[in-house]
């Protein structure tokens, strides 16, 4: 089964994916950190795909400032009402569901993500840490009082009627503001908990699984290293090589939806 499943997935030896799975099957404390590779076979491009339409001009750490905001708050709305209307869109992808059905093999884990998008949770994934926020999220820019989804979704209506140059974000009804989504810009602390008690997690994890990140966006990079200074090991997939490579015990080189089911099912065959 192991064998046929990965074919495709040439460049990973079979033996690599066996010992990530002995590795998996024999953890404590398990964790699971995710970036935007884990949802690009979902449509949702990465950070360094190019992005498309009227975005393809700009790059994404352009817009996701609170400076951008400032200057231009239509474009950066547009930005992300765009983003949420792909997101509606898509599905959680076989990389998604293997990690929601490696809970049950191996127990619930902690899975901390740096994706806004809600596919982790769609996939039946439970205690996921969003570290940079989440799309369908909003609240005042100025004020930070949330922004009830109702008066979103009904504003949301009209301007995605107007979607053309003019449309601007909601007003806060409390200050009057302009509403923002509930995500962690560039240059911005992340949401304290969240870090806390990823960093907690990393701190006495005994084996990371570390999918789709180019590890190069602070502090979320930092946890791997925690994890191996404190003892822990780090199996990375990842498709293309990153910055992580060098530090983590095993690397498996293939698509997240190649090889978390593979992984899965090498985990399902261990008779721990
Ligand atoms: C902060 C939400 C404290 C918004 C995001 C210089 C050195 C070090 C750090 C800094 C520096 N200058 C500035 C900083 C700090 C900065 C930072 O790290 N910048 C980087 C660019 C150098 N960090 C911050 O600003 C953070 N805040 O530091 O606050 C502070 C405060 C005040 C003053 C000073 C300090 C906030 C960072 C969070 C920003 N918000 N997202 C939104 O989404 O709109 S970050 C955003 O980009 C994502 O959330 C994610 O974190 C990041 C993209 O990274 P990845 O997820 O890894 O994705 P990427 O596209 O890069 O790579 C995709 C990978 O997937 C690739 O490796 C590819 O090979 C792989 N892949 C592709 N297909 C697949 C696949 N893998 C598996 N399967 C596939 N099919
Ligand atoms: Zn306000």
């Amino acid at each position: 089964m192991l064998r046929g499943q990965i074919a495709d997935a040439a460049k990973v030896k079979t033996g690599d994916i066996r010992k990530a799975a002995k590795m998996l099957a024999a953890s404590r404390r398990a964790l699971v950190m995710t970036g935007a590779g884990i949802s690009a076979e979902s449509g949702i491009p990465t950070f360094r795909d190019a992005q498309s339409g009227l975005w393809a001009k700009y790059r994404p750490e352009d817009l996701a400032t609170p400076e951008a905001f400032q200057r231009n708050p239509g474009l950066v709305w547009r930005w992300y009402q765009q983003r949420r209307r792909d997101l509606r869109r898509v599905q959680p992808n076989a990389g998604h569901k293997a990690l929601a059905r490696l809970a049950e093999r191996i127990g619930s884990y902690p899975l901390v993500t740096q994706n806004v998008d809600d596919l982790h949770e769609r996939a039946g994934s439970e205690r996921v840490i969003h570290l940079h926020g989440e799309l369908f999220g909003t609240h005042c820019f100025e004020c930070l009082a949330p922004c009830s989804e109702e008066a979103d979704t009904a504003e949301e209506k009209d301007r995605a009627t107007a979607t053309g140059s003019e449309a601007m974000p909601p007003r806060c009804v409390h200050c009057g503001a302009f509403i923002r989504p509930s995500v962690v810009w560039f240059g911005e602390m992340l949401p304290a908990a969240a870090w806390a008690e990823a960093e907690a997690a990393a701190q006495r994890c005994d084996v990371l699984l570390c999918i789709g990140t180019s590890s190069l966006v602070y502090p979320a990079a930092h946890l791997p290293g925690i994890v191996l200074e404190a003892g822990g090991q780090v199996v990375q997939v990842n498709p293309e090589p990153t910055a992580l490579d060098t530090r983590a015990t095993i690397n498996l080189r293939g698509k997240a939806g190649e090889i978390l089911p593979a992984l899965l099912d090498a985990v399902n065959e261990q008779n721990t």
